[in-house]
C-alpha cells in the first residue's frame, strides 16, 4: 500500500447519537452500544500504528461522530466541506479550527454540497460520487480545490437509494477495490481489480484499510473469509449499532 496513515481525528459519541439520521426509519442504536463500537474502532486505529486525536462529544450534532463527512484531509492540506444534510451543516464550522491546528493549508468548499463519505481517494484520482448529499456544484468546486493540492478529482454516481459512494465501496490496496455488485456494475472501477461483496453482505463494502490492517464489519463472515483468502490482514470490528444510523467503518475518522 503506497500511503500509510500516521494521524487520525475521531470524535467521541454524545448521548444524542441515538437520534442520528437514518434513511429507512428503524430502531435507535443504544448509546452504550455505539460507545463500545467507537471504543473498539479507536483501539484498532492505535493498534494499526496511528496517532489518534480524540475530540469531545458534541451533543448538538447527533451525527458528529462521523467526522469523515464535514472534511477531507491529505498530507498536503485539508478541505472543509459543506455536508448535504441540514442537521449536519454546522459540523463543518466545528471541524475548521481543529483542522487549522493540524494543517498549514485549509481550503473551503465554496459552492454546493459534498459529504466526505462520497469521496474515495485512490492513488490516481479522487473519486467523487454524486448522491442525495453531494451535488454537481459541490463536486465541481471540490475538483478546483483538489487541483490546488495537486490532486485530480473525477465525478461518478452513487447508486440510487445508497447514502454515500463509500457506503458501497472501499479501497483495499493501490490496485484493488471492494464494492457491491450494484456499484461495480456502474463501471466506476475501470483499471482496478474488484472484489464483490457476497449476497446479503452489501454492508461490508464500507471496509477501511489502515496501514497493514483491513477493518471489516464483524457481522459479515463471508466477506471476512473472502478477504482473508485473498491475503488481507482482516480486523473484524463491531458495527451493528452504527449500521442502524447508516454508518460504517470509514465514517468515524479522518486519516492522513
Ligand atoms: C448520516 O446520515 O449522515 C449519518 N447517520 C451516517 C453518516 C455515515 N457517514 C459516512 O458514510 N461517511
Amino acid at each position: 500500500m503506497g500511503s500509510r496513515f500516521t494521524q487520525a481525528i475521531v470524535r467521541e459519541p454524545g448521548r444524542s447519537v441515538v437520534s442520528g439520521l437514518r434513511a429507512g426509519g428503524g430502531d435507535d442504536p443504544t448509546f452504550e452500544g455505539v460507545l463500545a463500537e467507537h471504543g473498539a474502532y479507536v483501539a484498532a486505529l492505535k493498534a494499526a500504528g496511528v496517532s489518534v486525536t480524540e475530540l469531545e462529544p458534541l451533543e448538538a450534532f447527533p451525527d458528529s461522530i462521523f467526522v469523515e463527512d464535514p472534511a477531507l484531509v491529505f498530507p498536503a492540506g485539508a478541505i472543509v466541506l459543506r455536508p448535504g444534510a441540514e442537521s449536519r451543516a454546522g459540523e463543518a464550522d466545528v471541524m475548521r479550527p481543529v483542522l487549522n491546528q493540524h494543517f498549514d493549508t485549509v481550503l473551503e468548499l465554496g459552492h454546493g454540497f459534498v459529504d466526505g463519505g462520497d469521496v474515495l481517494v485512490t492513488p490516481g484520482t479522487v473519486m467523487i460520487g454524486l448522491s442525495a448529499r453531494t451535488d454537481r456544484a459541490g463536486a465541481d468546486s471540490l475538483i478546483g480545490l483538489l487541483a490546488q493540492l495537486g490532486l485530480k478529482g473525477e465525478v461518478f454516481h452513487t447508486p440510487p437509494g445508497v447514502l454515500h459512494f463509500k457506503s458501497d465501496c472501499s479501497l483495499l490496496d493501490d490496485e484493488t477495490v471492494l464494492a457491491t455488485p450494484t456499484l461495480a456494475a456502474s463501471g466506476a472501477f475501470e483499471g482496478f481489480k474488484v472484489l464483490l461483496t457476497p449476497k446479503s453482505e452489501e454492508g461490508a463494502a464500507n471496509a477501511l484499510r489502515v496501514n497493514d490492517a483491513l477493518f471489516v464489519g464483524a457481522q459479515f463472515p463471508q466477506t471476512i473469509a473472502m478477504l482473508r483468502d485473498s491475503g488481507y490482514a482482516v480486523v473484524p470490528l463491531p458495527t451493528e449499532q452504527i449500521a442502524k444510523i447508516d454508518a460504517g467503518l470509514s465514517c468515524m475518522s479522518l486519516r492522513w
